[in-house]
């Protein structure tokens, strides 16, 4: 039987409007598949008024693997509705189950799709900033398979980025915590991701490119948690303080 695609967009996109959890997929769906019914649910928010922002990489570090049990580098769009001001704070009631996790964001500056080399993608970026994903899977438990997280936009549900440094950083090996009030909940280095982060935007331009699409100037791509990710709890403030690059941070209401 063949996949409705739209139908499990429609799905997909209804639990996160509603922050209600909805269960595994019934029938396992192709990769490719998995991928339509992501662009599919992107294109109802796209029609309800958010604009395209830039993508995100997912499982590209080892702890990221190990906590979910997956073994393969995912992808997902970012929208203008997922994204939260640094210092700024969001509802809890508007998620199904939110984690947070550490991660470096590049702004694009020159198109960039395709097989490319680490210079080459170093050349298209603008600039660099430490960043927070918070993702949040739809389906219950937090539990999925590879192609069920890709069709649910790879967990992705919202993003801080700070202050922005020029690209002429490096990136390879720059410390991080990330902390709840003050508290550090995870220690880790920009090297966990791919042995290091401009490896997730080579990545990036691969799987864009197998998208037929491009990444454009003003495009943001996340790279992917450095660290396994955590359970957010209300009233807290959520900060990373990257080495170099600065910190960012957000709360969580009550
Ligand atoms: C899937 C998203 C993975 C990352 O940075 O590795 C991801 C998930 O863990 O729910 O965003
Ligand atoms: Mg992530």
């Amino acid at each position: 039987m063949s996949t409705d695609i739209a139908a499990l967009a429609a799905r997909l996109d209804g639990a996160a409007f509603h922050a209600t959890a909805t269960p595994q997929l019934e029938d396992p769906i192709s990769l490719e598949d998995a991928y339509a019914v992501q662009r599919a649910s992107i294109q109802r928010r796209l029609d309800r008024g958010e604009t395209r922002v830039g993508i995100k990489m997912g499982f590209t570090s080892r702890a990221k693997m190990v906590q979910m049990g997956v073994d393969d580098l995912i992808w997902g769009r970012l929208t203008s509705g997922m994204l939260v001001e640094d210092g700024g704070s969001i509802a809890l009631p508007d998620y199904v189950h939110p984690r947070v996790e550490p991660e470096i964001a590049f702004l694009v500056g020159r198109p960039l799709a395709g097989r490319v080399t680490i210079p080459q993608a170093l050349a298209a970026v603008d600039a660099v900033a430490p960043a927070l994903e918070i993702i949040d899977s739809r389906y219950e438990d937090f539990r999925f398979s590879l192609t069920d997280v890709v069709a649910d936009n790879s967990s992705s549900s919202g993003f801080v980025v700070g202050p922005w440094s020029r690209p002429d950083v490096d990136l390879s090996n720059l410390g991080l915590v990330l902390a709840f009030d003050g508290r550090p909940q995870a220690f880790g280095s920009s090297a966990a991701i791919l042995g290091h982060p401009l490896r997730s935007l080579v990545a990036a331009a691969r799987v864009i490119a197998e998208a037929g699409e491009t990444l454009s100037p003003g495009d943001i791509v996340l790279a992917g948690g450095a660290t396994a990710a955590s359970a957010l709890r209300p009233s807290s403030f959520v900060s990373l303080e990257m080495e170099t690059l600065g910190r960012c941070g957000f709360h969580t209401d009550p």
